[in-house]
């Protein structure tokens, strides 16, 4: 057995006025009560030090970058790095990252995974990005990501806690290549925070199945690639729009474990034996045995 006792930190609402600082203690109280109940990792949602951003056009630059981290760990996280260093867990941390790369500035929807040392193990940047790219003012309310973000370049794994680690952020849980990319790399946990609207203006008529997609997509990813999935809300009315909560812990077999009840801050715990995973990955998705690629060749073609 290979155990790793993992917390899904799903957050309620976070208020456009509210500091990071004060965002960054409500993380640590999670972190806290994850410790204390025995974890060695917890899972925040997407974008989790902020307000998700991306439901307004803003015209200025300078107003979009104020949700953005310039550094990480920064001024108003390093408390978080230290606690997690102090009482030995790791984390997984959704934020929008603001770098530069040779002079050019470049903006990301991120996530980091911190080991028990405090030490940043892996990045990841949202390669789904959805939503538009102008303004659309027949939405109640905008989804930008595609004006503010740029993409990520790919999916990759990290050995870390005992096994092999992958993330992943709200909408790329949707596409069925997130979780194969990081299969055929051996994933066994995969970690996806997520800011999901209950009202989806393209498509109102699956506001209804919000909930169930959001399970369906998880389990269904757990499942064909023998991996375990966590997915953490940041959920309730934030800033006038609802978010489904419904976070959960995802076994190798596809069924859900934990799970969320609430809309507001909450831990789901479970202690993960990763060797689970290799009852999919030797039989049924035994990739090398069974896997036709020479029939796929139009999953990657433009
Ligand atoms: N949010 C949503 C998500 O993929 C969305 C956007 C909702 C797309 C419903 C399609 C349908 O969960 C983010 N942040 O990706």
């Amino acid at each position: 057995a290979r155990f790793v006792t993992v917390a899904a930190g799903q957050l309620g609402p976070i208020a456009r006025t509210e500091t990071r600082t004060a965002v960054v203690a409500r993380l640590m109280a999670l972190m806290r009560q994850a410790h204390a109940n025995g974890c060695d990792l917890i899972v925040y949602p997407e974008l989790a030090l902020t307000t998700f951003f991306p439901r307004w056009y803003f015209e200025a630059q300078a107003e979009i970058d104020h949700f953005f981290e310039r550094e990480m760990p920064g001024a108003e996280t390093q408390a978080l790095f230290d606690l997690a260093r102090e009482i030995g867990i790791g984390f997984c941390l959704g934020y929008a990252e603001l770098t530069a790369e040779a002079g050019v500035a470049h903006r990301y929807n991120t996530s980091i995974l911190v080991d028990k040392s405090g030490a940043i193990v892996a990045k990841y940047r949202k390669v789904h990005l959805p939503g538009h790219a102008e303004h659309e003012p027949w939405r109640k309310f905008q989804h930008l990501e595609k004006r503010y973000f740029e993409p990520g370049s790919g999916f990759g794994v990290a050995d870390a806690f005992g096994g092999v680690m992958g993330m992943a952020i709200c909408n790329d849980r949707r596409w069925s290549e997130t979780y194969r990319v990081m299969g055929l790399q051996g994933v066994e946990m995969v970690m996806i925070g997520y800011n999901t609207p209950v009202h989806n203006p393209p498509a109102p008529e699956h506001d209804d199945l919000s909930l169930f997609h959001n399970h369906l997509v998880m389990q269904s990813g757990a499942y064909q690639n023998g991996t375990f999935v966590v997915g953490v809300a940041k959920a309730g009315v934030e800033e006038g729009v609802d978010h489904i909560g419904g976070s959960c812990i995802i076994a190798p077999s596809g069924e859900i474990i934990a799970r969320c009840t609430t809309k507001g801050d909450e831990l789901a715990l479970v202690r993960c034996d990763l060797d689970l995973c290799n009852s999919y990955k030797r039989t049924t998705f035994n990739f090398d045995v069974h896997r036709q690629p020479r029939a796929y060749g139009m999953i990657v073609e433009r």
